[in-house]
């Protein structure tokens, strides 16, 4: 059965929009027709594909207005496409505005079958703002199906917005094609790595609940011990702490900061361990990217990483803010070679197994059949 999907994303750097993009296309490999309802064309949008197309929401600036309605902007383009492309489901990803806007739309067309995901902050950190709370609630509420992308989510939101509805769990994934162990020694010189080096990454958009201070801290006590490199990628609102930490610890000449990068197969690629030591992450994405290219994880036991790091075989959990564990797992990691061998198979495996993206793809697209199939 070919359907016709709109999706609604984010479309700049971030798990949710990845995610999204990365669905998308990999569901018009499959046949079916795509429709990106987005601000702005999604970044991994990189290709032309005869049967995705990409719908604009502008938003006219008006004198009237103190703030540009964005939302209703984007309810009034759900609905002119669901209305014209005929769509057979809207995938909404994120619950805030994107579940809300496609209620709306759904009540301007009379019909409009609407699957939301999850991703993590519009529970874990929206959730607890009262000024929207109530709104996210009736946006998974009035949607037709649920999903969130680990159970740890599917918990936090029926103990936070105590909700009356069935969530499914759906994984994150990743393209295998693209994230895999790759030849990419000239970066190791580029970036001035020498033999002996073990390299530390750590990947991000530089938040509060990322912790990147944590993951300096830890890497500073590893490299008390080894010689060793940080690559710090990503940017964001923490990059000035963390810039001056570095500093501090006299770290300047073992750390890079690689800022925001697109081909980050490469990178994992040139990396022995990974590092996020979140305070929140319902998933997190750039594990599963790492662990593909054979790359061991470091992680706190909290939220959904625990569901992605295997703690002993794929990588270690460690308790959040607890930067000697950190370090000492990672020492573990980066001085016992056959250690570092077992649990870098191990993570290929685990990525092929538990998160292989053709599963994945295939559950949502059951999802959207039960939906067409109602209509
Ligand atoms: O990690 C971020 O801050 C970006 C955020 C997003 O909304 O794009 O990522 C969330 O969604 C990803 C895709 O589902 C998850 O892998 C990330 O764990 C999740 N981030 C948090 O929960 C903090």
């Amino acid at each position: 059965m070919k359907l016709k999907i709109g999706i609604v994303c984010y479309p700049t750097v971030g798990g949710s929009g990845v995610v999204a993009t990365e669905l998308g296309k990999l569901l018009a490999e499959k046949g079916h027709e795509i429709h990106f309802i987005s601000s702005s064309m999604p970044f991994r949008l990189n290709k032309v594909y005869g049967n995705i197309y990409y719908h604009e929401v502008n938003v006219n600036q008006y004198s009237v207005f103190q703030y540009p309605p964005y939302d209703l902007a984007l309810a009034n383009k759900i609905a002119a496409v669901a209305k014209r492309e005929r769509l057979d489901v809207l995938h909404a990803h994120y619950a805030v505005p994107h579940a809300v806007c496609a209620v709306l739309a759904r009540q301007m067309v009379g019909e409009l079958p609407i699957v939301t995901t999850l991703h993590g902050t519009d529970i874990t950190v929206l959730g607890y703002d009262p000024s929207l709370s109530d709104m996210i609630k009736f946006g998974i509420e009035q949607s037709d199906i649920v999903t969130a992308v680990s159970d740890a989510l599917v918990r936090q939101t029926y103990e936070l917005l105590d909700v009356q509805k069935p969530i499914y769990t759906v994984y994150n994934f990743v393209d295998e094609r693209v994230y895999r162990r790759r030849e990419a020694g000239h970066l190791r010189r580029e970036y001035g790595i020498s033999e002996q080096e073990k390299v530390v990454i750590h990947v991000s958009n530089f938040r509060k609940v990322k912790r990147v201070p944590d993951v300096v801290r830890a890497f500073a006590i590893v490299r008390r011990h080894m010689p060793a490199k940080l690559l710090l990628v990503g940017d964001g609102p923490e990059m000035t702490v963390v810039c001056r930490l570095v500093k501090e610890l006299g770290l300047n000449g073992d750390v890079r900061f690689l800022g925001k990068q697109d081909k980050l197969e490469e990178l994992y690629s040139i990396s022995d361990v990974m590092m996020l030591l979140s305070e929140k992450e319902s998933f997190g994405l750039v594990l599963l990217e790492a662990m593909a290219c054979g790359v061991p994880c470091i992680g706190t036991a909290i939220g959904g990483i625990p569901e992605v790091i295997e703690d002993g075989k794929s990588g270690f959990l460690c308790p959040l803010g607890d930067v000697e564990e950190a370090a000492r797992r990672t020492l573990m990691l980066l001085t016992d070679r056959r250690l570092h061998q077992e649990m870098a198979r191990q993570a290929v495996q685990t990525v092929e197994q538990k998160f292989r993206s053709s599963d994945i793809v295939g559950q949502y697209e059951q999802l959207y059949i039960s939906l067409a199939a109602r209509k």
